[in-house]
């Protein structure tokens, strides 16, 4: 690739900066994002320098550096009058805020985003005051590396037991300092059974010309670039040049028959029946179906992602207290179960499962086979975008 010599000086400069002392572990870390390097090179390369003298080594993905440190377990002062939310679209029941407000005496802001990026990029932008967002699992590794966001103060989450083992402790946050995880669910394809009595079982279904207009893929690079590598075999997370010149080939050949790249939204057109079938993730798909029983959600042959998002408190959050206040809330049984109840979308919570009249039963062993969880794609991240880019502009 045309840009891989220039990425290369460009690293090795900041390795030089780093050893000369140019540059601090922090700007090391920051730079080196900011040119692709991945998460676990980067924690081998400070690894490596520190002589082997640094103690048991940060998880990679935890940036060291005063701003990073430990978070003491202090004790946070009364609740604040206010809460600033920052969630995905259609993600929590009508009265959890509600109810919330009531309870705490505290007035909520509620503001929504349609992908990790969209939230991503306005953390970057220090807008939005939020003092709670809900990144998905490779998002978090990404926010942690951009050093966005804080530790929770465990003290005050003391219903964080109601979570099931498989959740208490989270690839993305194996000690649980960061995350409280929010709703899990997989993205396949949404359908309507008016016009495809048989359930569509493969991605492949999108290069079918036959269903042109009535088709559409998210508008997210990594759900749609994903479907493209697992329809050919391949790993969701894959950075290989050559996969990634096929998934991006087949993509650019389905976008001739889709109708948009839309994500939640498009669950008014399957309902209205403008979209025949759309690529969605399984509990907004839920959604629609609660509206229209024509509609449907299935997991193609070759699989898809399945993903688990955590609510996490950024940086410079001013309403901290508050924010614990409203996760330990989120945790309680009843308001857990509620929440997956409205969303369609399985609960990381216990306690909650029992509460739910028809609980998302967790993948079975042959789901787990096909479906893969999304990683942070370090160093591919540039690859990707500029594919992306090409794929909806092109
Ligand atoms: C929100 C669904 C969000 C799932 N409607 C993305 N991980």
């Amino acid at each position: 690739m045309s840009n891989e010599s220039s990425t290369d000086k460009k690293a090795i400069e900041l390795v030089d900066g780093l050893l000369t002392g140019r540059l601090d572990r922090r700007n090391f870390i920051l730079q080196s994002i900011g040119i692709g390097v991945s998460i676990g090179t980067i924690g081998a390369v400070l690894e490596a320098c520190s002589g082997g003298e640094q103690p048991a080594a940060p998880p990679p993905a935890a940036p060291s550096g005063p701003a990073a440190g430990p978070a003491p377990e202090v004790e946070l002062g009364p609740i604040e009058a206010e809460l600033h939310i920052y969630n995905w679209s259609d993600y929590i029941a009508e009265d959890t805020v509600a109810n919330f407000e009531k309870e705490f005496n505290c007035k909520v802001t509620y503001d929504m985003y349609e992908s990790n990026e969209e939230m991503i990029a306005k953390l970057q932008a220090g807008a939005g005051g939020y003092d709670l967002v809900c990144p998905s699992g490779y998002a978090v590794t990404v926010l942690r590396a951009l050093d966005l966001v804080q530790k929770v103060n465990k003290k005050y989450l003391a219903n964080a037991s109601n979570l099931a083992p498989l959740f208490q402790k989270t690839a993305y946050d194996p000690e649980a300092d960061y995350t409280v995880p929010w709703q899990w669910g997989m993205t396949g394809i949404a359908y309507r059974k008016d016009k495809f009595p048989t359930a569509p079982d493969s991605w492949g279904l999108f290069l079918d010309s036959a269903y042109k207009g009535k088709l559409t893929m998210m508008d997210d690079m990594r759900d749609v670039i994903g479907a493209w590598l697992k329809f050919r075999g391949k790993s969701l997370n894959s950075v290989d040049p050559a996969e990634l010149a096929a998934a991006k080939a087949d993509a650019t050949a389905a976008k001739a028959n889709l109708k948009s790249f839309i994500s939640a939204p498009v669950k008014a057109q399957l309902i209205a029946g403008d979209v025949w079938a759309a690529e969605l993730w399984n509990g907004d798909t839920m959604q629609a179906k609660a509206e229209n029983d024509q509609i449907e959600w299935a997991l193609p042959k070759e699989g898809g992602s399945i993903w688990c998002d955590a609510m996490m408190i950024p940086k410079g959050a001013k309403n901290v207290r508050a924010a614990h206040e409203f996760l330990n809330y989120v945790l309680r049984p009843e308001v857990g179960a509620s929440i997956s109840a409205y969303t369609g979308y399985g609960t990381p919570n216990n306690a909650a499962m029992a509460k739910i009249a028809k609980p998302v039963a967790y993948p079975t062993d042959e789901q787990m086979k096909i479906l893969e969880y999304q990683n942070d794609l370090g160093a591919g991240n540039s690859a990707w975008d500029q594919i992306w880019t090409e794929i909806k502009s092109g």
